[in-house]
């Protein structure tokens, strides 16, 4: 395509300076849904305790800005993965493998794998419903409520 009018190419670099501000913005990621990874020190204000393949309390409600922290007391690895429906957010769901492969949290939405003793831990900055599971076993479901 040869471009030769003033006005077209006036065009064009708005175009290209609007695409790449859209790109910088989804790039932004911190605290989209309210979820963000909590400093290991940060004092926690709820416990959510995971055995026998179940979330418990399966339904806990925190005030906005509370650490939550999972311990896992199975002899088998977990997640805490929270589902696009209560983030507003879709999220491909990750094989066994690829979570099996994870070392460290993803920014958001799931923690790695965590094998017994091990906790995970998490901030609540809005208010809302989060739906979690496991990620291998996507039959453990459970929520978060900020409020
Ligand atoms: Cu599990």
């Amino acid at each position: 395509m040869r471009v030769s009018s003033p006005q077209a190419v006036a065009l064009l670099a708005a175009v290209a300076i609007f695409s790449v501000h859209c790109g910088g913005k989804t790039g932004v990621k911190q605290t989209a849904g309210g979820i963000s990874p909590a400093r290991s020190d940060a004092p926690v204000t709820a416990e959510v305790q995971i055995s026998q393949y179940k979330f418990t309390p399966d339904t806990i409600r925190v005030a906005v800005g509370s650490v939550i922290r999972w311990t896992n007391h199975d002899n088998v690895g977990h997640t805490v993965t929270f589902t696009a429906a209560d983030t507003g957010r879709r999220r491909p769901m990750r094989s066994r493998a690829e979570v099996m492969q994870m070392n460290r949290p993803s920014e958001l939405y799931s923690s790695r794998l965590f094998s017994e003793g091990q906790t995970f831990t998490a901030k609540f900055d809005q208010p809302g419903r989060f739906a979690y599971i496991c990620d291998p076993h996507p039959y453990m479901k459970a929520v978060v409520v900020v409020q």
